[in-house]
Order: C-alpha cells, then structure tokens, then sequence
C-alpha cells in the first residue's frame, strides 16, 4: 500500500493528500514534521535527506518533493484526467506546478509564517516585500482564471491539486484581500469535491 509521511497542516502534504483523494487510492500516512519530529531521524533521513515532508514510498520506491510525487500518482492513476496525456496540454498544467513552487510559495511562505506560525518573524519592510509578491502572484492567478475554468485548461487537472492549498491558505489569512471572482470560483469549485473538503477545511496553523 501507498505509505505517505507527513502531517496534515502541511501545505506540501497537503496537495499530495488532495491527489490521492482524487485519485479514491487507499494509502496509509504517518504523522511526520513539526512538532511529530521523524523527518530528523537516521530511518526517514535515509528516505528523504532533506528532512521535510512529504515523502511517499509505493513499493520499495521513495519519492519526495510534491509536485514530482503528484505528478507521479496523476501519470500512474490518473492518465487522461488528473495528468493530460497530450503533451502540449500537459505542459500547461506542469508550468503552474513549477509556478507554484517558485513564484507563489516563496512569498506566501512568508506571509503565512508571520501571520499565523510566527508572529513578527520578518521586518515589517521584508512582511511587506512579501505580501506584494504574494498580491502579484494572486493577480497571476486571476487573469488565467478568468480565461479558463480550470488552471490546465477545460479540465480539473494536478495543476489544481499543486495550487488549492496555497489558495486555500492566501484565502483563509486573517488579512485585507481584493476580490478575485475567479480565484474564487475556481476555489469554490474546487471545494465541491469530497476530497479537498477533507484536506483543506481544517484551521490554519
Ligand atoms: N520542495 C519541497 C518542500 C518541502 C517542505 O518544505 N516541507 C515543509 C512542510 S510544507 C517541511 O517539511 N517543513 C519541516 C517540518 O515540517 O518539520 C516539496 O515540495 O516537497
């Protein structure tokens, strides 16, 4: 069986969580990060040298980093839907992937450590360095939101397993926000699906 490492406030756990629910495999998580621990020990290190989570072992083999795991269980499970075979509308929904990790996380990262995990961990100068990334990255999100119903195109794709719980979270801080009809629409629509309710209605912390 899939055996995931990682807990469940993780926003990185969190898009694999939202792909196997997806996908209806049965898998097995152990709590792992944070005040878990585990990602520090010889055994986990030996799967995962950087010492975060998520990791994912299916037998014997062990995969870490998100998007590669998501794309991993959406090319093996879901050919056609979660992962487009076609490789122009695949690469449309890769480049939001690679999107994510590089321009929305980073800043988001931020903003939601010093609003939620650690107050005043960042200079009010780099808070607000970040919170004007992260309003860019929202307006990005936006204006292809308002050209397609979902991020890879006309289908719901692990594009929008990778963005949901960064969205998620930009949504839920307790801070000022324009309206975005699109983003929430397409967030609300993704809300509909049983297993994003499971893995993203939980408190921010
Ligand atoms: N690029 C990696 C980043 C992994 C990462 O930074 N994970 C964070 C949680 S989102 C982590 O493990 N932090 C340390 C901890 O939880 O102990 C990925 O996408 O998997």
């Amino acid at each position: 069986m899939l055996k995931l490492w990682g807990r469940t406030n993780s926003l990185n756990v969190q898009k694999v969580l939202l792909c196997l629910g997806q996908l209806g495999l049965p898998f097995e998580r152990v709590d792992a990060g944070m005040q878990f621990g585990v990602v520090k020990s010889p055994e986990y290190m030996a799967m995962n040298p950087n010492s975060v989570v998520p990791t994912l072992e299916d037998d014997g083999l062990v995969l870490w980093e998100s998007n590669v795991i998501v794309r991993y269980l959406a090319a093996l499970h879901g050919a056609g839907a979660l992962w487009p075979i076609e490789p122009r509308a695949r690469a449309l929904a890769d480049r939001w992937m690679d999107w994510q990790q590089t321009s929305h996380n980073p800043s988001m990262t931020t903003v939601f450590w010093n609003l939620v995990r650690s107050p005043g961990a960042v200079t009010p100068a780099d808070f607000a360095a970040a919170c004007a990334k992260v309003e860019r990255a929202m307006d990005i999100l936006e204006e292809a939101l308002a050209r397609s119903e979902w991020l890879g195109g006309a289908a719901f794709t692990m594009a929008d397993c990778a963005l949901a719980p960064g969205v998620h979270r930009y949504l839920h801080l307790p801070m000022e926000r324009k309206p975005r009809a699109h983003v929430e629409r397409w967030y609300e629509a993704i809300l509909q699906r049983p297993a994003a309710q499971s893995v993203l209605l939980l408190p921010l912390t």
